[in-house]
């Protein structure tokens, strides 16, 4: 993971918490390794994304939210690695020269330009069946529990959250508002971040009122880091006009970003636990962040 400022503990809790999703994944393909062969394209283009360096900020929020209530990490390893492969498989999507048309991730080739595009868009597809199958077969778990995080992971991530984000996204106009971008932003990345919170809470058996903090923390989180992430691409690109620095422009972005940290900071408190400094911290470093 691509961290700076490392004497932060927050840098190095992510950073650990990094190595230990890495360990999972190749575990992970390590147990698939006498079917692979099958599919060896499908998965070298899988492989590809998942291991191409990204912050793993998802899992890093699910397990920060688990370990309020809980310490035992193996109990949330299927939903990490689940978000993330949700993750990944919405990137790579996104780069198709149906979608964006991205020659370059995370300063690397794009899945497409690597694999093709036929094998890309398929292991997009792959990765979302993988990673319900990964939660549903974790033994480890209730089966009510699995339930629970299969239906919220798939309400978040379907035509009413990410996937229904991204349409509107493809059917925009440079005359959009700020509401309808809200609107964008909120399904197509806060709703994904809020997904691993909750599930970090549900595997811990948080009750309705914790749920709903965590929740509505977790919704504040998303759209201060794709506010971030739009101050983050200022000098990256031409400007989008589907950002919020050419809806509002720098002073009430950054406006805008403050104010979603502290409502994020706000629900925290309604938890009343002494558990809560690494979100604090996590919202903090959304602010600092430089990738
Ligand atoms: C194609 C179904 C489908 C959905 C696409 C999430 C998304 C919707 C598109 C990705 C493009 C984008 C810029 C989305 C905004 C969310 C965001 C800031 C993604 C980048 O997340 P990071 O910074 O990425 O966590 P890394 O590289 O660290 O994994």
């Amino acid at each position: 993971m691509i961290l700076t400022e490392e004497h932060k503990p927050i840098y190095k809790k992510a950073e650990a918490f990094a190595n230990q999703f890495d360990h999972w994944f190749d575990v992970y393909v390590s147990a698939q390794e006498k079917k692979i062969h099958f599919v060896s394209a499908l998965w070298d283009s899988k492989t590809y994304s998942v291991r191409s360096g990204g912050k793993r900020f998802r899992p890093f929020l699910t397990s920060l939210v688990y370990q309020i209530w809980n310490q035992d990490l193996e109990k949330i390893k299927s939903f990490c690695l689940a978000i993330e492969m949700i993750h990944t498989y919405s990137l790579v999507h996104d780069d198709l020269p149906c979608m964006d048309n991205d020659d370059l991730r995370r300063g690397k080739p794009t899945n497409h330009k690597v694999h093709g595009e036929a094998i890309a868009l398929l292991a997009g597809d792959a990765l979302v069946s993988e990673a319900f199958a990964l939660i549903s077969h974790d033994l480890s778990l209730p089966a009510e529990t699995v339930v629970k995080i299969v239906r919220m992971l798939a309400d978040k991530i379907g035509s009413f959250g990410m996937v229904g984000g991204q349409a509107l996204d493809m059917n925009s106009t440079p005359a959009i508002t700020i509401t309808e971008l809200e609107e964008i932003h909120l399904l197509k990345t806060g709703y994904l971040i809020q997904a691993a919170a909750l599930g970090g809470a549900i595997i811990s058996g948080a009750n309705e009122t914790q749920l709903k903090a965590i929740s509505d923390f977790a919704l504040n989180l998303g759209l201060a880091f794709q506010i971030k992430d739009d101050l983050l691409d200022e000098n990256d690109k031409q400007q989008d006009y589907k950002s919020y620095l050419a809806v509002l422009g720098k002073e009430k972005t950054l406006a805008e970003l403050n104010k979603k940290s502290n409502l994020a900071k706000e629900q925290l408190t309604l938890l009343n636990s002494d558990k809560t400094q690494s979100l604090i911290d996590l919202i903090d470093y959304n602010l600092q962040r430089v990738l």
